[in-house]
């Protein structure tokens, strides 16, 4: 059993920004992050993976390289967190003490909630851009396409970027156009939810690519079923779940259900949902002060996003360090998320709001348009600021950018 001022559980966006920033601080031997696997995914860049336009291994890192210097890398699982004891369980049965917690495990994708849906991804045409496993289907699916449906769903919330399952229907349009088989294609968008997008001028400017692109909007259709034997998709109707509604698929692009991992949803630190229950604004915890999350994991109510970890990343650092020296975490989440909604292979509507679903843009251009400048922003700058900038704990988010770009009128 061992002991460490910080212990920071998961090494995805938000575990290796903070432990970046604290044993920066804090120095060698009092910051560990405890993480089981050997690659780290920048997870935004499997949009442009499934549409073929960049390969799955330069969404990956080894898991050693990124680590932190300065952070001690506990290579294994967490099994159990205890807040009134302050210590996390592992796989091997070795209790790990802390005297501040960071919870960034991330969220559950659950493809097996999906009754067929595991066994129909051997089958072709059934593909996901929500895991390495999955997304290299993707493209495979659009370059073998010839006629039929092709069908892209959006699950009951909640999921990390919301913005992904329609990103890549825009791809999957343009792709077809290039190849001349775009007549061959009935594009359908079936969602769970009531509108194509949360925000509305968003939704607005949305709205009006699905019409340019002739896509067939379902609102209010949930994937329940895949049979692949008979290349159907089975939905639940959202206003009467007992009745169900089948398409046949050429191609089937699932985004799953996600949910919280069952570590955080059977401890005491998780709300009623079973996301780890903290101060939207400070990200400390509700109950207890040495216990802070950020990312899918916890309940903020913003859009799960690495662009909200961003911000995130650098509000919970400050808060720990603040709260370890005696003072008091200050409130200034205003929940900014940002989702590069990509239309197509060189165009992209940069959307950015906050928690009331109210725009929070960095550029003083209408960013409802879509726009090639954006497509490079996302394919390319943002891909640099990850790796270069959130992992090693100088990325704040685009606040003070905003401001310049706005002459100081913007918040
Ligand atoms: P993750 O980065 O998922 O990290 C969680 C870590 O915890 C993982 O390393 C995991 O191995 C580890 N872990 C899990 N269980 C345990 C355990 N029991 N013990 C120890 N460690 C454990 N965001 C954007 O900002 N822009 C985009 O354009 C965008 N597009 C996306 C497209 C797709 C297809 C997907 C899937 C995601 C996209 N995202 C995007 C979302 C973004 O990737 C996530 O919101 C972000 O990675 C979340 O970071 P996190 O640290 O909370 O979780
Ligand atoms: C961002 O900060 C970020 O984190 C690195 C992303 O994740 C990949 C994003 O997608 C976006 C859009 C931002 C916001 C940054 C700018 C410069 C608008």
């Amino acid at each position: 059993n061992s002991t460490y001022e910080v212990v920071v559980a998961g090494g995805g966006s938000g575990g290796i920004s903070v432990g970046c920033r604290l044993s920066d601080k804090l120095g060698a031997g009092n910051v560990a992050i405890i993480e089981p696997n050997d690659t780290h995914y920048y997870q935004p860049l499997w949009t442009l993976v499934g549409g073929g336009a960049k390969s799955l291994s330069s969404s990956a890192k080894a898991m050693k390289d990124v680590m932190p210097p300065k952070a001690t890398w506990i290579k294994n699982e967490v099994k159990e967190i205890d807040p009134e004891t302050n210590s996390v369980t592992l796989e091997n049965g070795e209790k790990v003490f802390y005297k501040y917690l960071v919870v960034a495990l991330g969220i559950k994708v659950k493809f097996e909630d999906i009754k067929g849906l595991p066994e129909a991804f051997s089958t072709p045409g059934v593909c996901s851009n929500y895991s390495p496993k999955t997304v290299e289907k993707t493209f495979n699916a659009l370059q073998d396409f010839k006629e039929g449906n092709a069908i892209f769903t959006f699950p009951k919330p909640p999921l990390k970027c919301p913005g992904a399952p329609q990103k890549i229907m825009y791809l999957a349009d343009s792709y077809f156009r290039k190849h001349g088989k775009r007549q061959n294609a009935n594009i359908m968008f079936n969602t769970s939810g009531p509108a194509i997008f949360a925000v509305k001028k968003y939704a607005e400017a949305l709205m009006k690519v699905v019409e340019e692109k002739d896509i067939t909007l379902n609102f209010g259709l949930n994937l329940v079923e895949v049979k692949p034997d008979t290349k159907e998709a089975v939905f639940e109707k959202m206003s009467s779940p007992e009745e169900t509604v089948s398409y046949n698929y050429e191609m089937l692009h699932v985004s799953p259900p996600c949910g919280p991992l069952d570590v955080v949803k059977s401890s005491k630190i998780a709300d009623a949902a079973g996301f780890v229950d903290v101060n939207k604004e400070t990200m400390q915890h509700v109950k207890y002060p040495n216990v802070f999350s950020l990312g899918d994991c916890s309940n903020i109510p913003t859009s799960k996003t690495a662009a909200a970890i961003a911000c995130q990343n650098a509000i919970l650092s400050k808060n720990l360090l603040a709260v370890r020296a005696g003072g008091k975490a200050i409130p200034s989440y205003e929940g900014y998320t940002s989702c590069p909604l990509i239309t197509g292979y060189n165009s992209c509507i940069l959307a950015e709001f906050d928690f009331d679903l109210q725009p929070l843009e960095t550029f003083p251009i209408n960013q409802g348009k879509p726009r090639w400048s954006m497509y490079y922003m996302k394919a390319d700058v943002m891909r640099m600021i990850y790796w270069q900038m959130l992992l090693k704990g100088r990325w704040s988010g685009p606040k003070t950018f905003r401001k310049i770009m706005h002459l100081g009128m913007s918040r």
